[in-house]
């Protein structure tokens, strides 16, 4: 499924040709056709060749096409790519500061807070400076909605968790996380997750529903447990040099197009989540389970000590980092309950 001669093809080719300045925008995946990160792309790709006036051709690589998420971080710092999805889940053993993003209990209950500080935080200057140090320009930052576990045992408080082996993406932070539940992680490429659980290599992994549904997790899985600890948020990046290098008109389309589709992506994973949700049920005969504040505060507390693994592994910005997001979220719900 992944080949890596395309991505190394695909490198030489834009070394030796140039391709951005001949006005073709490559944009790589972590997610398959039809996934949130697919809809959002095929957007930006609508939008970008019509502001352009069909100057700029944007080709969009799913998933599959080029290679596993860390190898498209590669494939983008190196230039072979102008832009991609870099979650923060595999982002995160690269630049230890976006993993402020996966620590559980972090969020607010309500996505519209989430969202509203998202798109408007003072933590993207402190961020976007930890990626320029990687030749990363960061353009945006998304929720793919909430993270949902799946697994081959009810697991309703920590001591369900015990021992289970669940796969997580690589950030140090989710595996500190599952560990202080209790559970055993295991950090297998997003393509060998089905096949992981079909075979009983593995007990457990954790994503939203929208992928869960796709990828088929659900079919080899007898319960689904809603939990809501946390959101799967994913960023945007460009590869920085070629963003540097743009004229100034073309920065100010990328900066108006991402802005614009904010709100369409947030309305967009809302909705196929849910439907996602439906056709689960329909689909198979999964166990669906939702904690309730109680079994989710026996987690929150637990989770805590991943606060302190980020922070070391982040330093005085990712501490920084927290502090803002944590700040930001906490007034935006005082003022949502007002
Ligand atoms: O679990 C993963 O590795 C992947 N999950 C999603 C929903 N998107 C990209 C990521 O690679």
């Amino acid at each position: 499924m992944l080949k890596k001669a395309g991505l190394i093809a695909i490198i030489a080719v834009a070394v030796t040709t140039g391709v951005a300045q001949a006005g073709t925008w490559r944009f790589a995946l972590e997610e398959i056709d039809g996934s949130i990160q697919d809809i959002y792309a095929e957007e930006f790709k609508r939008r970008i060749e019509e502001r352009s006036g069909g100057e700029v051709t944007v080709e969009i690589y799913p998933y599959g096409t080029l290679g596993t998420s860390s190898q498209l971080t590669e494939l983008i710092r190196e230039g072979g790519v102008q832009f991609a999805f870099a979650s923060p889940g595999h982002l995160a053993p690269t630049i230890p500061e976006v993993g402020v993003f996966s620590l559980h209990f972090l969020f607010s209950d309500d996505t519209r807070v989430n969202q509203r500080v998202l798109g408007n935080t003072r933590a993207t200057a402190l961020l976007q400076a930890a990626y320029s140090e990687q030749n990363l320009q960061l353009l945006s930052v998304i929720s793919e909605g909430w993270m949902a576990w799946t697994a081959n045992r009810s697991i309703e408080t920590p001591t369900d968790m015990q021992g289970l082996e669940i796969r997580t993406m690589p950030s140090p932070v989710l595996v500190e996380t599952y560990r202080a539940y209790g559970a055993d992680p295991a950090t297998l490429p997003y393509a060998q997750v089905y096949s992981g659980l079909e075979l009983e290599q593995i007990d457990a992994q954790v994503n939203p529903l929208f992928a869960i549904e796709e990828m088929g997790f659900h079919e080899v899985q007898d319960y689904l447990i809603l939990a809501r600890s946390a959101q799967f948020i994913t960023t945007l990046v460009a590869n920085d040099a070629f963003y540097e290098d743009l004229p100034e008109e073309r920065q100010a389309m990328l900066d108006e197009v991402t802005n614009g589709l904010r709100r369409y992506i947030f309305e967009q994973q809302a909705e196929i989540n849910r439907r996602r949700l439906e056709s689960i049920k329909q689909s198979s005969d999964i166990k669906l389970i939702r904690l309730s504040d109680e079994q989710r505060a026996m987690f929150r507390e637990r989770s805590l000590v991943a606060r302190d693994v980020y922070i070391e592994q982040a330093g005085e910005r990712g501490k920084q980092i927290l502090n803002v997001l944590d700040e930001e979220l906490r007034a935006a719900e005082a003022t949502r309950k007002r």
